[in-house]
């Protein structure tokens, strides 16, 4: 087999025996459909057939949960694997599932952004706008702090976000310190928000209300529910959130920040 590429090598794209495989990794992030059609194709091609290892879906689910954008244990020392697993498998997978239950009694519903039913959320109906109100936001929240986060990230913010934070902090120490200090004072589970109104403002919220509920497009935001940080700091709510800056991805906070400026 010496001078076969290997999707070692590449995990990407490979050629094996004239046959080209690709993206094998994508076919977590692509529908249910898509995959099976993938798969259908694969079979044909070799001897394996994946397509008998994938479950067909008998209902199509309004909201899914897209895999972690990088490994479980990436973000180690600040967030520790464990956590990691608990925090995106367990309890984002149930705001999810919760969510999908609930528009299943008002299936229109589920054509809109988890964004936009949070937005509005007057307009859901009465009988499952509790569960759209923590569920929804449990997905769209989770959603984005898998995003602001990055295995190597951290350091001084970049780009226009950097420069509006010593505008309106002073500097980025003075933000951070403003930062920890209001959202470690949460009372019980909720976060802490940095938000946009012609300034930069720090606020909480408790339970999984999200700042787009009272108009306010969230830049960024830490959760500070237990289950984010108990398992490797313990009770001590403020190392967690000084230790968390180290994982920022200010790439993404700054896509945040120019939609947050619209
Ligand atoms: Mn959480």
């Amino acid at each position: 087999m010496q001078g076969l590429p290997s999707t070692e090598r590449n995990p990407r794209s490979a050629t094996i025996f004239g046959i080209h495989y690709y993206e094998w990794r994508s076919v977590r992030e692509m529908s249910r459909k898509a995959a099976v059609r993938r798969s259908l194709t694969f079979s044909r091609l070799t001897t394996a057939a994946p397509i008998r290892n994938l479950p067909l879906r008998r209902n199509v689910l309004a909201y899914e949960l897209a895999p972690l954008p990088y490994d479980y244990a990436a973000l180690e020392p600040t967030i520790d694997e464990a956590t990691m697993k608990l925090h995106h498998d367990k309890h984002h997978a149930t705001y999810v599932t919760n969510l999908n239950g609930a528009i299943e009694k008002h299936p229109d519903l589920g054509k809109h952004s988890p964004e936009d039913l949070i937005k509005n959320l007057n307009n859901i109906p009465e009988d499952i706008r509790g569960v759209v109100r923590n569920s929804g936001g449990g997905h769209v929240n989770h959603t984005m702090f898998w995003a602001i986060m990055k295995p190597g990230g951290g350091g001084e913010p970049t780009g226009k976000i950097g420069e509006q934070i010593a505008k309106d902090f002073g500097s980025f120490e003075d933000f951070k310190k403003q930062f920890n200090e209001t959202t470690a004072k949460q009372f019980g589970s909720g976060w802490g928000w940095l938000v946009f109104d012609g300034k930069l403002k720090i606020v909480t919220t408790p339970n999984q209300d999200n700042p787009i509920s009272s108009g306010h497009y969230p830049i960024l935001g830490n959760d500070v529910w237990e289950h984010a940080y108990y398992l490797k700091y313990n009770n001590r709510r403020p190392e967690y959130l000084a230790a968390w800056w180290n994982v920022v991805n200010w790439d993404e906070v700054n896509k945040r920040f120019e939609e947050a400026s619209k």
